[in-house]
């Protein structure tokens, strides 16, 4: 029994540690759309936005976010759009 008891808090634990660990990577503490960890990750403090291009490639903080590229980096930028031929 108290063996069952033990095994209930630990999947309990389990499950509270992996709902907080969801909710800090995605905390956006300035409501920017971009996570804080993040921002903190690439350029150290929350100071850039959503619509900021710090590297000049013309590729928005948030579009660099969503595509998983380095927004401090000019060669690291979202594929661009293939043009199609109609
Ligand atoms: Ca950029
Ligand atoms: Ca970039």
């Amino acid at each position: 029994m108290k063996a069952m008891i033990a095994f209930g808090v630990l999947a309990l634990l389990l499950v509270v540690v992996l709902a907080s660990r969801n909710i800090v990577a995605d905390w956006d503490s300035d409501s920017d759309g971009l996570p804080d960890l993040w921002e903190l990750e690439y350029f150290g403090d929350l100071s850039y936005g959503a619509d900021d291009d710090p590297d000049l490639d013309d590729f928005t903080n948030l579009e660099e976010y969503e595509a998983g590229t380095d927004p401090t980096d000019a060669t690291s930028k979202p594929r661009p759009p293939t043009a199609s031929l109609n």
